[in-house]
């Protein structure tokens, strides 16, 4: 199985370590300390170094409680960044839900689209389609503004599957062939700790969709509310979070934490290569 990423065609044999880069002044875990797009670059080669096998870049904050940004402070966010990290030797991915930006970004020559909105937004899909960048569709229940008030599900992993299929399938009617599509459940986008644990436990379910599974599970909240711990101070929970969602079927994995992530996933891959 392989994802066509743009210029790229990753194999899937081995969980993949998307590393994030939030160019913003407000994201929960790193917000601020990236905000300047010299600093952003930064921050990308280090994680190329540390052993990132594609780059994930954001200019909006999607934390609990955000508000949204114009189109015109996303774009002088994230731009300028993937300008300076074109050739960079990784797929770069830009996080984003405006089409416009989508459009835009491909121009730029960006290699795959990750939306928290699954390309719902009216042109999302249309905006994509025709490029060979691949596609993130993720599930979230509500908004970013008020998605963690009282997040409800009779059986979330059912739920959360079905709503991914359902854009799976839009997404390939739209001329978005499955070998370009990932679909994440969105841990923490409008889910209680009982929900997040649910998904993660139950994440092999989701390859039955037939698409890669990604996993972003680094510094979220659910890991604070199990070790006590501030976000900065979440790696060893999220490497632990991260070995879990690649055990149970993740084929990547979204996280801050390259180096700490790449050393745990090259001891479980030895081992299950033995096994
Ligand atoms: N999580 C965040 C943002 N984008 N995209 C996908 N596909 N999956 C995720 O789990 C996911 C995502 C939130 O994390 P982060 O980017 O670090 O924080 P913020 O939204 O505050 O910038």
């Amino acid at each position: 199985m392989f994802l066509q990423c743009g210029k790229f065609k990753l194999a899937l044999e081995r969980p993949l370590i998307m590393g994030v880069v939030n160019v913003t002044p407000d994201s929960f875990s790193d917000g601020g300390l990236f905000a300047d797009r010299t600093r952003a670059a930064d921050q990308a080669r280090r994680l190329i170094d540390e052993g990132a096998d594609l780059l994930d870049i954001g200019g909006e904050s999607t934390r609990p409680g955000a508000a949204p940004v114009t189109l015109d402070e996303e774009r002088r966010r994230v731009l300028p960044v993937l300008e300076r990290l074109a050739g960079c030797g990784v797929p770069l991915s830009l996080d984003t839900r405006k089409p416009e930006l989508m459009r835009e970004a491909i121009a730029a020559g960006v290699d795959m689209v990750n939306d928290i909105t699954a390309l719902s937004a009216p042109a999302a899909l249309d905006a994509v389609a025709g490029a060979p960048v691949a596609v993130c569709l993720m599930h979230m229940q509500g908004e970013p503004g008020t998605m963690q008030a009282s997040p409800r599900y009779g059986d979330v992993v059912g739920e959360v599957l079905g709503f991914l299929a359902a854009r799976v399938a839009a997404a390939e009617a739209a001329g978005i062939a499955r070998d370009r599509i990932v679909a994440d459940p969105g841990f923490g986008f409008g889910k209680a700790l009982e929900h997040n644990l649910a998904l993660l436990r139950g994440l092999g379910a989701f390859r039955t969709l037939g698409v890669a599974v990604m996993a972003g599970l680094s510094r979220k909240a659910m890991l604070g509310a199990l070790t006590g711990r501030e976000p900065r101070d979440r790696v060893h929970a999220s490497v632990a979070a991260a070995l879990l969602a690649a055990q149970n079927g993740a084929h990547i994995v979204r996280v801050h934490d390259v180096a700490a992530t790449r050393d745990a996933l090259a001891v479980w891959a030895a081992v299950m290569r033995n096994a």
